[in-house]
C-alpha cells in the first residue's frame, strides 16, 4: 500500500495540499470528460435555482446544454461504473486512507464546469459549511473531512478556472467576513498550475476555490468528498442504490455497514471495518 512520504506529510501538515501528477491516464480523461458532457443532457442534481444556499434540486437536465457552459452536478455514482470506482482507486485511495485512517466514508462526488467568461471571478470558501469552517485540528491530527479534486483539463497558466488555495489556511484564523471578500486575486492566494489528470488533496478547512477562467474553453473537475465514519455522508440520506455494483469496500464507503441502521451504528466502526477498507477486493459477479 503506498503511503504519503516524509515530503508529502509535511507539505499536507504545513500547506494543507498535496498535488499528485498525472493519477489518471489520458483514456480515463477523455472517459470522464466524455461523461460529464453526456450527463449534462440527463436528469440529476443541480444547483437549486430557487431553495436555500449551496443546496440542489433534481432537475431534468443541467441549465445550460452547451458542452462550455456552467454545470455542477451532485451524486456521480450513478450514471457510470468508472465513477464508482473512482471513490477507491489505490493510487489515490492509498494515501487518502493513510491521513484519513480506516475509519472514512465517501461524503459526497461533484462534476464541475467552469466556462471561459469574463462575468465569473471565482471565490474562496471552506467545504463542510458554517460549522466545519471554525473548525482547525492540529497539524499532527487526522482531518475530519478531506477532498480529491481531479483536474481533466489542463490548467498551464493562471486565469484558466485554477483550483486556487491559501496555502497554510486551514491551521489559521482567516478574515471570512472582510470586505471586499477575499478571493483568487487577494494576495496570499496561489493559483495550481496543473494538468489534467493530476489529483489536488486537500482538508475541508483549507480555504480554497476556483479561480477565473479566461482560457477560451471550459474547466472540468470531479471532486471526490470523504469524511470520518461518524460525520456521514452529505450526498445521500440513506445508503446509495448502487450497491449492487460495489466491491465490499466501496459498499463500506458509501455507508453499507453489513446491517441495518440502528443507534450505535456510525459512532463505532463495524467490527470488520479494517480489513474491509484495507482490501480492494473484485466486484461479486
Ligand atoms: O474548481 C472548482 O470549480 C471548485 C472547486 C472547489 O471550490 C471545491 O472543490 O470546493
Amino acid at each position: 500500500m503506498t503511503k504519503l512520504t516524509d515530503q508529502q506529510r509535511t507539505q499536507w501538515a504545513i500547506d494543507g495540499y498535496l498535488h499528485l501528477k498525472g493519477v489518471l491516464s489520458p483514456g480515463e480523461v477523455a472517459l470522464f470528460s466524455e461523461e460529464i458532457d453526456r450527463i449534462r443532457q440527463v436528469p440529476g442534481w443541480e444547483p437549486s435555482p430557487d431553495g436555500p444556499l449551496g443546496h440542489y434540486a433534481w432537475l431534468d437536465h443541467a441549465a445550460d446544454l452547451d458542452p462550455e457552459a456552467f454545470m455542477d452536478r451532485r451524486d456521480l455514482l450513478p450514471y457510470h461504473q468508472a465513477f464508482i470506482d473512482l471513490m477507491d482507486r489505490p493510487n489515490v485511495f492509498d494515501l487518502i486512507k493513510d491521513i484519513m485512517g480506516p475509519y472514512l466514508l465517501l461524503s459526497m462526488t461533484q462534476a464541475i464546469v467552469r466556462a471561459s467568461t469574463e462575468k465569473f471571478k471565482g471565490y474562496t470558501h471552506t467545504d463542510g459549511g458554517e460549522a466545519l469552517r471554525r473548525i482547525r485540528v492540529t497539524e499532527t491530527s487526522r482531518p475530519l473531512a478531506m477532498k480529491a479534486l481531479y483536474l481533466l483539463t489542463d490548467t498551464p497558466e493562471p486565469d484558466s478556472g485554477n483550483f486556487t488555495i491559501f496555502p497554510g489556511s486551514h491551521m489559521r484564523p482567516f478574515p471570512e467576513k472582510a470586505d471586499p471578500p477575499l478571493g483568487p486575486k487577494t494576495p496570499g492566494a496561489v493559483q495550481l498550475m496543473g494538468s489534467a489528470g493530476d489529483c489536488i488533496l486537500f482538508p475541508h478547512s483549507l480555504w480554497h476555490g476556483p479561480g477565473p477562467n479566461l482560457s477560451g474553453h471550459g474547466r472540468k473537475t470531479l471532486l471526490y468528498n470523504y469524511c470520518q465514519l461518524f460525520v456521514r455522508s452529505y450526498d445521500f440520506e440513506t445508503v446509495p442504490t448502487v450497491l449492487d455494483r460495489c466491491t465490499p469496500r466501496q459498499r463500506r464507503l458509501v455507508g453499507d455497514l453489513g446491517h441495518d441502521f440502528r443507534p450505535g451504528s456510525y459512532f463505532y466502526a463495524p467490527q470488520d471495518q479494517i480489513e474491509v477498507v484495507e482490501n480492494p477486493s473484485a466486484r461479486t459477479p
